[in-house]
């Protein structure tokens, strides 16, 4: 493709010819390069056991059972399962992370402190633990202990689900026998399930993906989200930069990348702390810049600019200008190295169980935090001198953005118009129709996709129909980069809509809300589910009542489909532009992506939301705004 193909930023596709001037292979490269399997594309091949593998054509030419007599539609239903247990696993690994640093952390054995004790008190109060003359840190051990439950208990049902779901879709989940017990035992479950020989229902084996999409939800959006927010502080409003000109010529350039804040806080603290020794080495200071969710956890709570999304990820090094990439988990391509290989930057892996080959390893733990993060932040230094002027080129113009959108945020800022039920405001909206519905633009980019395109056409679409859009992942780095998160971009919005953002703007001191609000990292569509919850519990009804949908035009990762299947758990309607991968299974697909029908189960009879799978990002849009259209009939009459 050529560079304008693969990406709508200008400042990318300069890059991407820079590097292939020299001649350094990047994904999207690779992915013009890479033949899709026909087989795999359809979900239709299996590798599960040493009989096979076994693949059956769709089109019924050939074997239609695999050596098992395992026919398409239970292939099919286990590919589709895998990959939820492969996002949720990701996720679940995350929460568990963050509850152990909190428990560290309040035994006063990790360098961390408690910044949100509010949060702590509230979190602590759901879970129904008593607080009454207890230290904060007898407190955060206590909330930590109860996480940690989440991954231990036999019985019973996970504290999270307990405390965060919403009761009617509780109910639901109980009457299928589908709610979680503990994250560890459902994981292992549904790999069990998965293995040749067991599960060969393609509707349980579909309603075990549920069962995962709730694990995800909750002992990885919603638990991470918590635990975060008590240790690092919820997010409030906050400006911040994008763009590849984030990178600054007079300084040392660290990226940070994939998805975990422990380490990356600490990087920033260091990277302040050793700023004299930058000088030494003739640069101005230390800059650190975000990449992916790490870099999204940065910017909700310091304000750190953003370099980049997940497929221009080696980009970022292609500028010559970036003197290590620190990295954590999850989507992190090992390509980078390869790229570093070709420039001076140093790749810094951090984790024993993510380690990539050529790369530097520093290891993190919690209680090595400090000591980890300044060694990283000194390599950066050091490495320095070793910059090529002749190979450096950063972009210049960098775009101005708003962020740090919590729950805690967006209903502090609604309780300026009313502090009695701030609520109410956006209730209102949504009644006069001023606000037509709500909608999540979540997930990814993906460098067999153009990039941006599809996050902004679906967000611009919905915008111009008087939808409120909230963002979260590198969805909102599409978003941002094209001034949806400023108020520079209330162009695109519905004249209703856009009175709506100036007036609640105008009430907190800004000139607007921006169009699009920047709820935070993938785990952070735990915020968007809290928003609906509260919704649906104002107005008496159910989430799948609430005119809301969520969008993932460009997704790569099966996180997202764990993270959509939990919305659709809720019978919230999901949109994702690219290939699910279920197309060789007309069951599976009828049961994820089909209406109400006689004689069929589908999730939209069960759940009361489907997904919608559409690769034109305008029919994409049509088809959420019909189904907002259609809730709110339901809803409002
Ligand atoms: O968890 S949006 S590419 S970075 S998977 Fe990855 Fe997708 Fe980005 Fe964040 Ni989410
Ligand atoms: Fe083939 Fe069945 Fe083994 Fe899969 S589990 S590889 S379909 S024999």
């Amino acid at each position: 493709r050529h560079v304008t193909e693969v990406s709508d930023d200008l400042q990318v596709q300069s890059l991407l010819e820079k590097a292939r001037k020299e001649s350094v292979s990047t994904a999207f490269d690779r992915a013009d390069e890479m033949m899709q399997c026909g087989f795999g594309s359809a979900g239709v091949c299996c590798r599960y056991c040493l009989e096979g593998p076994c693949r059956i054509s769709p089109n019924g030419k050939g074997p239609q059972k695999g050596v098992c007599g395992a026919d398409i539609h239970q292939i099919v239903a286990r590919s589709f399962l895998n990959h939820l247990t492969q996002g949720t696993s990701g996720h679940a690994e995350h929460g568990r992370e963050v509850a152990l640093t909190l428990l560290e952390a309040a035994e006063g054995k990790a360098p961390f402190e408690i910044k949100d004790v509010d949060k702590l008190y509230a979190v602590a109060n759901d879970l129904g633990l008593e607080t009454a003359d207890k230290t904060v840190n007898e407190i955060a051990k206590e909330v930590a202990l109860k996480a940690l439950e989440d991954f231990q208990k036999q019985t019973g049902i996970m504290n999270w689900v307990q405390m965060r779901a919403h009761k009617d879709s509780l109910k639901k989940w109980n009457d299928l026998r589908i709610t979680p017990v503990n994250a560890h035992l459902e994981i292992s479950k549904a790999v069990a399930r998965n293995a040749m020989g067991c599960d060969a229902d393609p509707l349980n084996l579909v309603l075990g993906a549920v069962t995962m999409g709730l694990v995800d939800g909750y002992a990885g959006l919603h638990l991470s989200t918590d635990l975060q927010d008590i240790l690092f502080g919820t997010p409030k409003a906050v400006k911040a930069k994008y763009s590849m000109a984030v990178l600054d010529e007079k300084k040392v350039n660290i990226a940070v990348h994939g998805h975990v804040p422990m380490l990356s806080e600490k990087v920033v603290e260091w990277s302040r702390k050793l700023k004299p020794e930058a000088e030494k080495v003739g640069a101005e200071g230390v800059n650190i810049v975000g990449v992916c969710c790490t870099g999204n956890e940065l910017l909700m709570r310091q304000g750190v600019s953003v370099a980049s999304s997940f497929s221009s990820q080696e980009l970022v090094i292609v500028s010559g200008a970036l003197e290590a990439m620190v990295v954590d988990i999850q989507c992190v391509m090992p390509g980078i190295q390869n790229v570093a290989e070709c420039y001076h930057t140093e790749i810094i892996t951090t984790l024993p169980y993510v380690k990539i080959a050529g790369a530097t390893h520093v290891e993190f733990s919690p209680e090595i935090a400090d000591k980890a993060a300044e060694e990283i932040v000194r390599k950066a230094i050091k490495n320095f001198k070793n910059r090529d002027p002749e190979k450096l080129s950063i972009p210049k113009e960098t775009v101005d953005a708003y962020a740090g959108f919590s729950t805690e945020q967006i209903l502090e800022a609604l309780s300026k118009l009313n502090a009695d039920d701030p609520l109410m405001p956006l209730i209102d909206a949504i009644k006069a129709g001023k606000i037509r519905g709500v909608a999540a633009l979540v997930g990814c980019t993906n460098p067999r996709e153009k990039q941006d395109i599809g996050n902004v056409t679906v967000a611009k679409e919905l915008l111009k129909n008087n939808v409120l859009v909230v963002a979260t992942g590198c969805a909102a780095h599409s978003l941002a980069k094209n001034k949806l998160m400023s108020p520079e971009g209330l162009v695109y919005c519905g004249d209703e809509l856009r009175e709506v953002l100036e007036a609640i703007g105008q009430a907190v001191g800004l000139p607007s809300l921006p169009p699009a609000l920047h709820m935070g990292s993938c785990v952070d569509n735990s915020r968007p589910a809290d928003l609906l919850t509260a919704l649906a519990n104002k107005l008496g009804v159910g989430i799948k009542d609430l005119p809301a949908v969520g969008s993932c035009p460009e997704t790569h990762s099966p996180k997202a489909l764990s993270i959509g299947t939990f919305f659709i758990a809720h019978g919230v309607d999901v949109h994702v532009g690219v290939n699910p991968q279920v197309s060789g299974s007309s069951v599976v697909t009828n049961i994820l992506c089909g209406d109400k029908q006689e004689g069929t189960v589908t999730a939209e009879e069960v759940f009361g939301g489907k997904l919608i799978y559409e690769t034109d990002h305008i029919v994409a849009a049509e088809k959420l705004l019909e189904r907002i259209n259609m809730k709110r009939a339901q809803l409002l009459g």
